[in-house]
């Protein structure tokens, strides 16, 4: 089989149709398909900022279900259907309804506004939809491959419930399901040491930094290249001898997003490969394809900037 494998779209149909197009997809009765039979891969995160997030997820799910494409869950999948799950023992829901969560799924509320049994439809849709794919000479997870968490995953995860949703959100307790399903979907942190912040985009004062896992296992690892969010004044600092720095290291490439890429794309470690290039902030949506020789994977980046 030959892969398309696609970045985060959050909303972006129309720069994904440029691209399918540009890949040799054709729409038939109303399907993207491709006329070889390549099959396209999606990365999570098809909700949430875009324009047009009806769109991608009309296309993306009309794609799975015609057999054209396959495609896993995103963080902000995930949070929309703990937004709208009620918890039933404590009342309200699984995720907050405080003015930050609104916030991060207005958009998807405001276009499906008038057509409410539409985005029900697609947050069923969303729990069924797999935490990764490991699909023999690739794979696929939106944020994080831990090789011990995914075998977690095949031995008990069978789906979105009620259970998964309340173990999955309690930040006051965080058992393994918690551990195994942010980090899947959201990535590793790392504490920086004591004295040590960032502050982010939205003004927070923050002490853990996401880690770049995809970064290849060389030695000396400073904290520049270890974390998303360095502090200056770390930045060429090794890290601690203690600190057992998580990478991955298998061969078997891995495709991501999530993590939002500044900059032209490019393959960094052809093992881990970030497909996430901040579509929703004029940067583009990006697609890996991956064909087989000599039993090798050979990949090839196209790219379309936001429109
Ligand atoms: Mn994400």
């Amino acid at each position: 089989m030959k892969y398309d494998v696609f970045g985060d779209i959050h909303g972006y149909a129309q720069e994904l149709e440029i691209l399918l197009q540009q890949l040799g997809y054709e729409r038939k009765g109303g399907v993207y398909a491709h006329p070889l039979g390549r099959q396209a891969v999606f990365v999570g995160d098809y909700i949430d900022r875009g324009p047009m997030i009806r769109e991608t997820l009309h296309l993306i799910k009309d794609m799975c279900d015609a057999g054209n494409a396959l495609a896993v869950m995103g963080n902000h999948e995930f949070n929309a259907i703990s937004f709208h799950t009620p918890h039933i023992e404590k009342g309200g829901f699984f995720r907050d309804h405080s003015l930050t969560e609104i916030e991060q799924h207005i958009d998807t509320l405001k276009q499906f506004k008038h057509v409410e049994q539409e985005w029900l439809y697609f947050l069923d849709w969303f729990k069924t939809l797999p935490l990764f794919l490991d699909l023999g000479y690739i794979r696929v997870v939106h944020a994080c491959w831990d090789a011990k968490y995914i075998q977690w995953l095949k031995e008990n995860y069978t789906g979105i419930n009620t259970d998964i949703l309340r173990l999955a959100n309690d930040k006051s307790n965080r058992g393994e399901v918690f551990t195994v399903i942010n980090e899947t979907l959201k990535g590793k942190e790392y504490t920086l040491p004591a004295g040590h912040f960032f502050v982010d985009k939205g003004g927070v004062v923050r002490n853990e930094s996401r880690i770049k896992w995809w970064t290849p296992k060389a030695a000396p690892i400073d904290f520049n290249h270890y974390l998303m969010d360095c502090p200056p004044e770390l930045a060429n600092e090794s890290l601690p001898d203690d600190v057992e720095p998580f990478s991955y290291t298998d061969h078997v490439p891995v495709f991501f997003g999530h993590y939002w890429l500044k900059g032209k794309p490019s393959i960094e470690n052809n093992v881990a490969i970030c497909l996430d290039y901040s579509v929703a902030k004029h940067g583009y949506l990006v697609c890996c394809s991956v064909d087989v020789m000599d039993q090798q994977p050979v990949m090839k980046l196209s790219y379309q900037k936001a429109l």
